[in-house]
């Protein structure tokens, strides 16, 4: 029996192999209607009574009374719709540019995830093969969903793959403050064609734009969803013909669709908008062993009319240092060309502060894309170019911030230090965290934090303030900074503000709002590795922190959610010493903590005894004719161990 929840999905057929026949002339070539009357042949494609294999086969006892009722009345086949689209019921209606047409709608059978798909196959009048794409195809695809925005769920791109990856991130800046799924696929193989990619491609796509609200420009292609501005067309013989080197898939279609919840983009802060201008005067330059400064002085000549472009580099951002190069970058970006560093390498950023190469091509203007495609560079400046009220300024400003998640925003001075450098952690967000503020808040944070960068910073109009953290991932990297600083703190102060901190972190990330999912795939932050952080130069964590506070409702709480007794600190002792110790302050709070940490497994380490360290404190408690701490020695150590530590401590001061 077929479920009556329908999402809907409007299909722009824009040409591409998906939808190939063999031409007269022996090529492939799109041809008109014929995508639609195959999907609709296809019961996968086209069930509307529900009468398909794949509506019928969730239980033995469905399919055999499928089967019997089918050789009662014959097997039926889909047929053609024998009523034009204007009288046809299921039609769906589709606005266009100088109106609107009524569309023959397809229905899927129900997929695992729910919902039956019902869809419109738009097919444009002049179906292309993807290489003869223009700018102005891409405003009038980002102007078609714009017109039908409100009457879809979701919007379905068909296109060919051999530009995919610019018109994925060319729409993804058109399409301003976007809230609905937009995927764009193709096919390697047309689906004229009896082994195929594009029944995966297209079943996923549906799948996907009928069930999740991802308010993104997807490319669906081989069971992966990737953002589409991440995109390259890796391959022209794979059906695994997209790689998204620097970002993860966003979903992947296995036995179950899962979507990495926590990377998708939030929906944009303002209703959703239409850009509809890309300038044209923008080109791609690649860095090459002997290029010449002429040969770039010609290429960026003010006659030619380019204001922006691509600059394509060695490895992290590196060039030729060669004067008569350099001076024509700075020529061209003295004149308000703007030229963005993109690598050539297809995984990895640029940073040019890394080398001296990397530094003079910044010296000379050109601003690092961070870990941006050149597709997706090329669409951006393309995009920013085309906005009269941002100065060349402003846009070198927005190029290296992400807009549309198109790159991994990065700290202003990279380092090497390792994953535990919790301050360079620190600086590494917050500067990213002022990147995205609100202008006038962003003014004030760099005086206070980066004094040195504020001289001539362009201060950019509000609305491309970007929201951050953009994603769950983006906030999970923030807590993964801010919470080990913020353990610390609460660990020895306050007990409320642990237990808040503690339960906040134990909560798993919950996915958008927004999100329809039938499964997810989040991350969160692990609590006890988070715990059992150590600080950077004293090493201790937060339970050596509650332990040298004296505070025992704290290490009871610490070692109730993961805390571990075991971690030394940089003079090698254990909270455990700390706790022992505490007793010259309170014996009765350090017993508790004691007695708490000896129930978590604690012991005193060999070096602890080794080295008089307990030896002393032992001595020390004698000397001081307190027996309630040398008790609570013996109770850390047992008699045996305190007998020892006095030994060793004998034999370094050379008394027997
Ligand atoms: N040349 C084709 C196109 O881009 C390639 C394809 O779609 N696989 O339209």
């Amino acid at each position: 029996m077929a479920s009556e929840i329908e999402a809907r999905v409007l299909v722009l057929y824009t040409g591409g192999t998906i939808g190939m026949l063999k031409s007269e002339g022996g090529g492939y070539a799109p041809h008109p209607g014929f995508l639609a009357s195959n999907l609709r042949s296809q019961a996968r494609f086209y069930d509307p009574a529900g009468e398909s294999v794949f509506a019928n086969s969730e239980s033995v006892g469905a399919f055999k009374s499928w089967s019997a009722s089918r050789s009662r009345s014959g097997a039926s086949t889909p047929t053609p719709p024998h009523l034009p689209p204007e009288q046809d019921p299921t039609a769906l209606r589709v606005e266009t540019s100088d109106g609107h047409i009524y569309v023959h709608s397809l229905v899927t059978p129900r997929f695992a995830q729910g919902k039956r798909v019902r869809y419109a196959v738009w097919e444009y009048e002049n179906l292309i093969d993807s290489s003869e794409i223009e700018p102005s195809d891409w405003i009038r695809i980002a102007s078609d969903i714009e017109r039908n925005y409100h009457a879809f769920d979701g919007f379905l791109i068909l296109h060919g793959t051999d530009t995919l990856a610019f018109t994925a991130s060319a729409l993804s800046f058109l399409l301003e403050d976007l809230g609905k799924t937009v995927i764009l696929t193709g096919a390697q193989i047309p689906l004229s064609q009896l082994f195929t990619d594009a029944v995966d491609n297209l079943l996923a796509s549906l799948a996907i734009a009928g069930h999740y609200l991802i308010p993104e420009v997807l490319l669906v292609f081989d069971n992966m969803a990737f953002r589409g501005n991440r995109c390259i067309k890796a391959s022209s013989e794979d059906f695994h013909a997209f790689q998204s080197f620097n970002l993860p898939p966003i979903a992947e279609v296995g036995i179950d669709i899962e979507v990495a919840w926590s990377q998708v983009l939030r929906p944009g802060p303002r209703p959703f908008r239409v850009h509809k201008k890309l300038c044209a005067d923008v080109a791609t330059l690649r860095i090459f062993p002997g290029i010449t400064g002429a040969a770039v002085r010609a290429f960026l000549s003010a006659s030619g009319g380019i204001r922006g472009a691509v600059i394509e580099t060695y490895g992290a951002g590196n060039a030729p240092r060669r004067e008569e190069l350099l001076s024509a970058f700075r020529e061209a970006s003295e004149r308000g060309v703007v030229l963005v560093n993109i690598t050539q390498c297809p995984t990895g950023a640029v940073a040019s502060d890394i080398y001296a190469t990397g530094r003079a091509l910044a010296a000379a203007g050109i601003v690092s894309g961070a870990d941006m495609t050149t597709e997706c560079a090329l669409a951006k400046l393309s995009y920013l170019l085309s906005k009269p009220e941002l100065s060349p300024d402003q846009v070198r400003k927005l190029l290296s911030q992400p807009l549309r998640g198109e790159l991994t925003p990065s700290a202003p001075v990279p380092t090497y230090s390792s994953p535990h450098d919790v301050d360079t952690r620190l600086r590494a967000l917050f500067s990213q965290l002022i990147e995205c503020a609100p202008p006038q808040q962003r003014a004030a944070a760099h005086k206070a934090v980066r004094p040195q960068v504020t001289a001539g910073d362009p201060v950019l109009p509000p609305e491309y303030s970007a929201t951050w953290p953009a994603t769950l991932a983006d906030e999970e990297a923030l807590k993964a900074a801010v919470m080990p600083y913020l353990l610390s703190q609460a660990a020895s102060q306050s007990t409320d503000l642990l237990r808040t901190l503690v339960a906040s972190l134990d909560t798993p990330a919950l996915p958008p709002v927004t999100s329809q999912l039938t499964s997810t795939s989040s991350s969160t932050l692990a609590l006890p590795s988070l715990l059992n952080e150590a600080a950077q130069t004293t090493l201790q964590t937060p339970l050596h922190l509650a332990v040298l506070a004296g505070n025992s409702p704290n290490v009871d709480l610490l070692l109730s959610s993961g805390a571990s007794v075991h971690v030394r600190d940089a003079h090698g002792h254990s909270p455990l010493f700390y706790a022992v110790r505490h007793g010259a302050t309170s014996v009765d709070e350090a017993r508790k903590m004691v007695v708490s940490l000896k129930a978590a497994g604690a012991h005193l380490g060999e070096l602890e005894l080794e080295t008089g360290a307990v030896g002393l404190e032992v001595c020390k408690a004698g000397k001081a004719a307190e027996p309630a701490i040398r008790d609570l020695w013996v109770e850390a150590a047992g008699e045996e161990g305190v007998k020892r530590a006095k030994a060793a401590l004998a034999a370094l001061v050379g008394v027997s």
